[in-house]
Protein backbone atom coordinates (compact mmCIF):
# COMPACT_ATOMS: atom_id res chain seq x y z
CA UNK A 1 0.00 0.00 0.00
CA UNK A 2 1.04 3.54 -0.67
CA UNK A 3 2.47 5.25 2.45
CA UNK A 4 3.45 8.77 0.21
CA UNK A 5 1.12 11.43 1.87
CA UNK A 6 2.44 14.06 -0.44
CA UNK A 7 -0.12 15.58 -2.42
CA UNK A 8 -0.59 13.92 -5.95
CA UNK A 9 -0.27 16.63 -8.91
CA UNK A 10 -1.45 15.22 -12.30
CA UNK A 11 0.17 15.18 -15.30
CA UNK A 12 -2.57 16.84 -17.11
CA UNK A 13 -2.30 19.39 -15.37
CA UNK A 14 1.40 19.81 -15.83
CA UNK A 15 0.76 18.99 -19.57
CA UNK A 16 -1.94 22.23 -19.66
CA UNK A 17 0.67 24.16 -17.61
CA UNK A 18 3.19 23.32 -20.26
CA UNK A 19 1.66 24.15 -23.27
CA UNK A 20 0.95 27.64 -22.04
CA UNK A 21 4.46 28.21 -20.63
CA UNK A 22 5.82 27.78 -23.96
CA UNK A 23 3.75 29.91 -25.59
CA UNK A 24 4.29 33.14 -22.64
CA UNK A 25 6.06 35.57 -23.27
CA UNK A 26 5.36 38.29 -20.45
CA UNK A 27 5.73 36.15 -16.88
CA UNK A 28 5.19 38.17 -13.50
CA UNK A 29 6.17 36.47 -10.24
CA UNK A 30 5.09 37.23 -6.85
CA UNK A 31 7.07 35.39 -4.50
CA UNK A 32 6.37 34.58 -0.38
CA UNK A 33 8.52 33.29 2.53
CA UNK A 34 7.79 29.66 1.38
CA UNK A 35 10.12 29.69 -1.45
CA UNK A 36 12.97 29.95 1.02
CA UNK A 37 11.03 27.76 3.74
CA UNK A 38 13.16 24.51 1.97
CA UNK A 39 16.60 26.54 2.68
CA UNK A 40 15.65 26.51 6.36
CA UNK A 41 14.02 30.22 7.06
CA UNK A 42 10.90 30.27 8.64
CA UNK A 43 7.69 32.05 7.27
CA UNK A 44 5.48 34.21 8.87
CA UNK A 45 2.15 32.89 9.24
CA UNK A 46 1.24 29.63 11.18
CA UNK A 47 4.04 27.52 12.53
CA UNK A 48 7.30 29.53 12.43
CA UNK A 49 6.04 32.55 13.21
CA UNK A 50 7.19 32.67 16.37
CA UNK A 51 10.38 33.99 17.21
CA UNK A 52 11.38 33.42 21.23
CA UNK A 53 8.19 34.64 22.80
CA UNK A 54 7.20 37.37 20.11
CA UNK A 55 5.16 36.97 16.91
CA UNK A 56 7.49 37.96 14.03
CA UNK A 57 4.23 40.27 12.53
CA UNK A 58 4.63 41.93 15.74
CA UNK A 59 8.17 43.26 15.02
CA UNK A 60 7.52 44.12 11.52
CA UNK A 61 6.31 47.44 12.72
CA UNK A 62 7.79 51.45 13.02
CA UNK A 63 5.97 51.07 16.44
CA UNK A 64 7.94 48.58 17.55
CA UNK A 65 11.18 49.74 16.84
CA UNK A 66 9.98 53.03 18.48
CA UNK A 67 9.13 51.43 21.59
CA UNK A 68 12.12 49.29 22.19
CA UNK A 69 14.83 49.15 18.99
CA UNK A 70 17.06 46.74 20.92
CA UNK A 71 14.41 43.92 21.32
CA UNK A 72 13.51 44.58 17.17
CA UNK A 73 17.51 44.94 16.40
CA UNK A 74 18.08 41.57 17.81
CA UNK A 75 14.89 39.74 16.26
CA UNK A 76 16.33 41.55 12.36
CA UNK A 77 20.10 40.56 13.68
CA UNK A 78 18.77 36.91 14.36
CA UNK A 79 17.42 36.92 10.82
CA UNK A 80 20.18 38.04 9.36
CA UNK A 81 22.53 35.35 10.70
CA UNK A 82 19.91 32.83 9.53
CA UNK A 83 19.96 34.04 5.89
CA UNK A 84 23.60 34.19 6.01
CA UNK A 85 23.95 30.90 6.84
CA UNK A 86 21.16 29.22 4.80
CA UNK A 87 22.04 28.56 1.34
CA UNK A 88 19.59 28.98 -2.19
CA UNK A 89 17.50 26.24 -3.01
CA UNK A 90 16.42 24.96 -6.20
CA UNK A 91 13.05 26.90 -6.76
CA UNK A 92 15.55 29.99 -6.52
CA UNK A 93 17.91 28.76 -9.20
CA UNK A 94 15.18 28.03 -11.02
CA UNK A 95 13.47 31.58 -11.34
CA UNK A 96 17.01 32.90 -12.04
CA UNK A 97 17.15 31.02 -14.61
CA UNK A 98 13.74 31.31 -16.17
CA UNK A 99 14.87 35.35 -16.03
CA UNK A 100 17.98 34.71 -18.09
CA UNK A 101 15.78 33.03 -20.59
CA UNK A 102 12.60 35.22 -20.63
CA UNK A 103 13.43 39.02 -20.52
CA UNK A 104 9.57 39.35 -20.26
CA UNK A 105 9.90 37.48 -17.00
CA UNK A 106 9.42 40.12 -14.20
CA UNK A 107 10.04 39.06 -10.54
CA UNK A 108 8.41 40.89 -7.19
CA UNK A 109 9.86 39.07 -4.14
CA UNK A 110 8.41 40.01 -0.75
CA UNK A 111 11.43 38.08 0.47
CA UNK A 112 14.39 40.17 2.53
CA UNK A 113 16.73 37.20 2.97
CA UNK A 114 18.79 37.66 0.14
CA UNK A 115 18.38 34.55 -1.19
CA UNK A 116 17.64 35.16 -4.95
CA UNK A 117 20.42 37.81 -5.35
CA UNK A 118 22.96 34.89 -4.34
CA UNK A 119 21.43 32.90 -7.13
CA UNK A 120 22.21 35.01 -9.39
CA UNK A 121 18.50 36.37 -10.21
CA UNK A 122 19.67 39.04 -12.41
CA UNK A 123 18.68 42.41 -10.90
CA UNK A 124 16.47 44.28 -12.87
CA UNK A 125 14.28 41.33 -13.06
CA UNK A 126 14.13 41.08 -9.54
CA UNK A 127 11.87 43.75 -7.58
CA UNK A 128 12.29 43.73 -3.61
CA UNK A 129 9.10 44.94 -3.13
CA UNK A 130 9.61 44.56 0.99
CA UNK A 131 13.36 45.74 0.91
CA UNK A 132 16.48 44.25 2.19
CA UNK A 133 17.91 42.39 5.44
CA UNK A 134 21.19 43.85 4.01
CA UNK A 135 20.25 47.14 3.74
CA UNK A 136 21.08 49.67 6.64
CA UNK A 137 19.13 52.95 6.82
CA UNK A 138 19.23 55.61 9.24
CA UNK A 139 16.01 55.41 11.43
CA UNK A 140 15.68 59.19 10.55
CA UNK A 141 14.40 59.43 7.23
CA UNK A 142 15.02 62.96 6.60
CA UNK A 143 18.50 62.37 6.97
CA UNK A 144 18.65 59.51 3.86
CA UNK A 145 21.75 57.75 4.92
CA UNK A 146 21.10 53.59 3.41
CA UNK A 147 24.45 51.49 2.79
CA UNK A 148 24.72 47.56 1.48
CA UNK A 149 26.12 45.79 4.81
CA UNK A 150 26.43 42.00 4.96
CA UNK A 151 28.34 42.26 8.82
CA UNK A 152 27.27 39.55 10.60
CA UNK A 153 26.91 40.96 14.02
CA UNK A 154 26.75 44.51 13.34
CA UNK A 155 28.04 45.70 16.74
CA UNK A 156 29.03 43.31 19.21
CA UNK A 157 25.74 43.76 21.17
CA UNK A 158 24.17 41.81 18.54
CA UNK A 159 25.54 38.83 18.63
CA UNK A 160 23.32 35.99 18.22
CA UNK A 161 22.44 34.16 22.13
CA UNK A 162 21.15 31.06 21.24
CA UNK A 163 20.49 27.67 23.32
CA UNK A 164 23.84 26.38 22.07
CA UNK A 165 21.86 24.22 19.10
CA UNK A 166 24.11 24.12 16.06
CA UNK A 167 22.01 25.99 13.87
CA UNK A 168 23.63 24.52 10.65
CA UNK A 169 20.77 21.67 10.84
CA UNK A 170 17.18 22.90 9.57
CA UNK A 171 15.95 20.64 12.57
CA UNK A 172 17.95 22.57 15.09
CA UNK A 173 17.67 25.99 13.73
CA UNK A 174 13.79 26.08 13.74
CA UNK A 175 13.75 24.65 17.49
CA UNK A 176 16.07 27.26 18.14
CA UNK A 177 13.96 30.42 16.95
CA UNK A 178 11.22 29.62 18.83
CA UNK A 179 13.44 28.17 21.79
CA UNK A 180 11.28 30.98 24.80
CA UNK A 181 14.14 29.96 27.29
CA UNK A 182 16.59 32.11 25.40
CA UNK A 183 17.21 35.29 27.20
CA UNK A 184 16.77 39.00 25.35
CA UNK A 185 18.80 40.96 26.85
CA UNK A 186 17.54 45.00 27.18
CA UNK A 187 20.14 46.64 25.09
CA UNK A 188 20.90 50.27 25.31
CA UNK A 189 20.91 53.01 22.59
CA UNK A 190 24.32 53.34 22.18
CA UNK A 191 25.11 49.59 21.74
CA UNK A 192 22.61 49.55 18.84
CA UNK A 193 24.03 50.41 15.38
CA UNK A 194 24.57 54.18 14.97
CA UNK A 195 24.17 56.51 11.76
CA UNK A 196 27.15 57.70 10.67
CA UNK A 197 26.43 60.26 8.64
CA UNK A 198 23.86 62.77 11.06
CA UNK A 199 25.42 61.14 14.10
CA UNK A 200 22.04 61.82 16.26
CA UNK A 201 19.66 58.41 14.75
CA UNK A 202 19.58 54.99 14.93
CA UNK A 203 20.45 52.69 12.05
CA UNK A 204 17.43 50.27 11.22
CA UNK A 205 17.30 47.86 8.63
CA UNK A 206 16.39 48.77 5.46
CA UNK A 207 12.85 46.60 5.50
CA UNK A 208 9.82 48.07 4.30
CA UNK A 209 7.18 47.39 8.04
CA UNK A 210 3.50 47.92 7.91
CA UNK A 211 2.38 51.23 7.34
CA UNK A 212 5.41 52.28 5.32
CA UNK A 213 5.47 52.89 1.80
CA UNK A 214 7.09 50.47 -0.85
CA UNK A 215 10.29 51.79 -2.75
CA UNK A 216 9.36 54.34 -4.70
CA UNK A 217 11.47 52.83 -7.45
CA UNK A 218 10.39 49.68 -7.28
CA UNK A 219 6.94 50.76 -7.28
CA UNK A 220 7.70 52.27 -10.39
CA UNK A 221 9.30 49.47 -12.49
CA UNK A 222 6.17 47.45 -11.79
CA UNK A 223 3.85 49.99 -12.73
CA UNK A 224 5.59 50.36 -15.55
CA UNK A 225 5.72 46.52 -16.57
CA UNK A 226 2.01 46.82 -15.69
CA UNK A 227 1.17 49.66 -18.00
CA UNK A 228 2.74 48.02 -21.00
CA UNK A 229 0.69 47.74 -24.44
CA UNK A 230 1.45 43.98 -24.67
CA UNK A 231 -0.92 41.08 -22.41
CA UNK A 232 0.76 39.50 -19.48
CA UNK A 233 0.31 35.95 -20.36
CA UNK A 234 1.38 34.18 -16.81
CA UNK A 235 1.29 34.99 -13.23
CA UNK A 236 3.23 32.72 -11.13
CA UNK A 237 2.56 33.16 -7.47
CA UNK A 238 5.02 31.21 -5.17
CA UNK A 239 4.90 30.49 -1.44
CA UNK A 240 3.02 33.82 -0.35
CA UNK A 241 -0.24 33.39 1.45
CA UNK A 242 -0.99 36.68 -0.77
CA UNK A 243 -2.40 38.05 2.45
CA UNK A 244 -0.46 40.93 2.30
CA UNK A 245 -1.15 44.34 0.19
CA UNK A 246 0.07 45.89 -2.38
CA UNK A 247 2.12 42.98 -3.13
CA UNK A 248 -1.17 40.57 -3.12
CA UNK A 249 -3.57 42.94 -5.47
CA UNK A 250 -0.64 42.12 -8.14
CA UNK A 251 -2.29 39.04 -9.03
CA UNK A 252 -5.35 40.45 -9.40
CA UNK A 253 -3.81 43.21 -11.79
CA UNK A 254 -1.84 40.25 -14.07
CA UNK A 255 -5.11 38.85 -14.60
CA UNK A 256 -6.78 42.10 -15.67
CA UNK A 257 -3.77 42.67 -18.07
CA UNK A 258 -4.71 38.89 -19.34
CA UNK A 259 -2.52 36.49 -17.47
CA UNK A 260 -3.49 32.80 -16.30
CA UNK A 261 -2.29 32.30 -12.29
CA UNK A 262 -0.53 29.52 -11.48
CA UNK A 263 0.10 28.96 -7.20
CA UNK A 264 2.96 26.59 -6.25
CA UNK A 265 2.01 26.72 -1.96
CA UNK A 266 2.17 23.87 0.51
CA UNK A 267 -1.10 24.92 1.78
CA UNK A 268 -3.91 24.31 -0.77
CA UNK A 269 -6.41 26.71 1.38
CA UNK A 270 -3.77 29.91 0.13
CA UNK A 271 -5.71 30.43 -2.48
CA UNK A 272 -5.10 34.25 -4.46
CA UNK A 273 -7.24 37.02 -2.77
CA UNK A 274 -10.02 36.55 -4.75
CA UNK A 275 -10.16 32.74 -5.27
CA UNK A 276 -9.91 30.55 -8.24
CA UNK A 277 -10.49 31.50 -12.17
CA UNK A 278 -11.25 28.83 -15.02
CA UNK A 279 -7.71 28.39 -16.31
CA UNK A 280 -5.90 28.74 -13.05
CA UNK A 281 -3.48 25.96 -11.77
CA UNK A 282 -2.74 24.84 -7.95
CA UNK A 283 0.65 23.00 -7.25
CA UNK A 284 0.44 21.77 -4.26
CA UNK A 285 3.87 20.96 -2.44
CA UNK A 286 7.75 22.42 -1.93
CA UNK A 287 8.35 25.04 -4.17
CA UNK A 288 12.04 23.78 -4.26
CA UNK A 289 10.61 20.63 -5.75
CA UNK A 290 8.10 21.53 -7.85
CA UNK A 291 9.25 25.00 -9.50
CA UNK A 292 12.30 23.28 -11.24
CA UNK A 293 10.18 20.24 -12.48
CA UNK A 294 7.53 23.10 -13.68
CA UNK A 295 10.01 25.19 -15.72
CA UNK A 296 12.02 22.40 -17.22
CA UNK A 297 10.49 22.55 -21.18
CA UNK A 298 12.51 26.19 -20.52
CA UNK A 299 15.52 26.05 -18.28
CA UNK A 300 16.38 22.29 -18.62
CA UNK A 301 17.72 20.60 -15.60
CA UNK A 302 19.74 22.67 -13.38
CA UNK A 303 23.30 21.77 -12.83
CA UNK A 304 23.70 19.40 -9.80
CA UNK A 305 24.95 21.41 -6.46
C1 LIG B 1 5.36 27.04 1.02
C2 LIG B 1 6.40 26.28 1.52
C3 LIG B 1 7.15 25.59 0.58
C4 LIG B 1 5.52 27.17 3.20
N1 LIG B 1 6.85 25.69 -0.71
N2 LIG B 1 5.06 27.11 -0.26
C5 LIG B 1 -5.21 46.99 1.22
C6 LIG B 1 -6.10 46.21 1.92
C7 LIG B 1 -5.88 45.90 3.26
C8 LIG B 1 -4.74 46.36 3.94
C9 LIG B 1 -3.86 47.13 3.23
C10 LIG B 1 -4.10 47.44 1.90
N3 LIG B 1 -3.06 48.20 1.47
C11 LIG B 1 -2.18 48.37 2.49
C12 LIG B 1 -2.65 47.72 3.57
C13 LIG B 1 -1.97 47.65 4.91
C14 LIG B 1 -0.87 46.63 4.99
C15 LIG B 1 -1.45 45.24 4.77
O1 LIG B 1 -1.31 44.63 3.73
N4 LIG B 1 -2.09 44.66 5.78
C16 LIG B 1 -2.63 43.31 5.66
C17 LIG B 1 -2.03 42.43 6.74
C18 LIG B 1 -4.13 43.39 5.71
N5 LIG B 1 0.19 46.91 4.04
C19 LIG B 1 1.17 47.75 4.29
O2 LIG B 1 1.21 48.38 5.34
C20 LIG B 1 2.23 47.95 3.23
N6 LIG B 1 2.44 49.35 3.00
C21 LIG B 1 1.57 50.09 2.29
O3 LIG B 1 0.61 49.60 1.75
O4 LIG B 1 1.92 51.43 2.22
C22 LIG B 1 0.93 52.33 1.76
C23 LIG B 1 0.11 52.69 2.97
C24 LIG B 1 0.71 53.36 4.01
C25 LIG B 1 -0.06 53.72 5.13
C26 LIG B 1 -1.41 53.34 5.19
C27 LIG B 1 -1.99 52.62 4.15
C28 LIG B 1 -1.22 52.31 3.02
C29 LIG B 1 3.57 47.43 3.71
C30 LIG B 1 3.58 45.96 3.90
C31 LIG B 1 4.95 45.52 4.44
C32 LIG B 1 4.98 44.06 4.84
N7 LIG B 1 6.16 43.82 5.54
C33 LIG B 1 6.50 42.46 5.97
C34 LIG B 1 7.75 42.54 6.87
C35 LIG B 1 8.99 42.80 6.05
C36 LIG B 1 10.21 42.82 6.89
C37 LIG B 1 10.53 41.48 7.48
O5 LIG B 1 10.77 40.51 6.77
O6 LIG B 1 10.54 41.40 8.72
O7 LIG B 1 6.73 41.62 4.84
S1 LIG B 1 5.14 41.65 6.79
C38 LIG B 1 5.50 40.03 6.15
O8 LIG B 1 4.41 39.58 5.30
C39 LIG B 1 6.71 40.22 5.23
C40 LIG B 1 6.36 39.35 4.07
O9 LIG B 1 7.09 39.75 2.93
C41 LIG B 1 4.88 39.53 3.94
C42 LIG B 1 4.18 38.44 3.19
O10 LIG B 1 4.28 37.22 3.83
P1 LIG B 1 4.49 35.89 2.98
O11 LIG B 1 5.77 35.95 2.26
O12 LIG B 1 3.27 35.64 2.17
O13 LIG B 1 4.67 34.80 4.13
P2 LIG B 1 3.55 33.95 4.90
O14 LIG B 1 4.21 33.38 6.09
O15 LIG B 1 2.33 34.74 5.13
O16 LIG B 1 3.17 32.81 3.87
C43 LIG B 1 4.09 31.79 3.52
C44 LIG B 1 3.39 30.89 2.52
O17 LIG B 1 4.30 29.93 2.06
C45 LIG B 1 2.20 30.12 3.11
O18 LIG B 1 1.12 30.21 2.18
C46 LIG B 1 2.69 28.67 3.19
O19 LIG B 1 1.65 27.72 3.00
C47 LIG B 1 3.66 28.64 2.04
N8 LIG B 1 4.75 27.68 2.16
N9 LIG B 1 6.39 26.42 2.93
C48 LIG B 1 5.75 26.47 -1.07
N10 LIG B 1 8.16 24.78 1.01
Amino acid sequence: MATNTEPQISQESIASFHEHLGKSKRILALLGAGLSASSGLPTFRGKGGLWRTHQSMSLATPGAFNEDPGLVWQFYSYRRHMSLQAKPNPAHYALAALAEKIPGFQTLSQNVDGLSPRAKHPPKQLQLLHGSLFDLKCADRHCGYIREDYTDPIVPALAIPTSGADLTSNETREQDISDVSVSIPKLKHHELPQCPKCKKALLRPGVVWFGENLPFTVLETVDDYLASREKIDLMLVIGTSAKVHPAAGYIDKARQRGARVAVINTDENDRPPRGWNDGDWFFCGDAAQILPELLKPVIGDLPKP
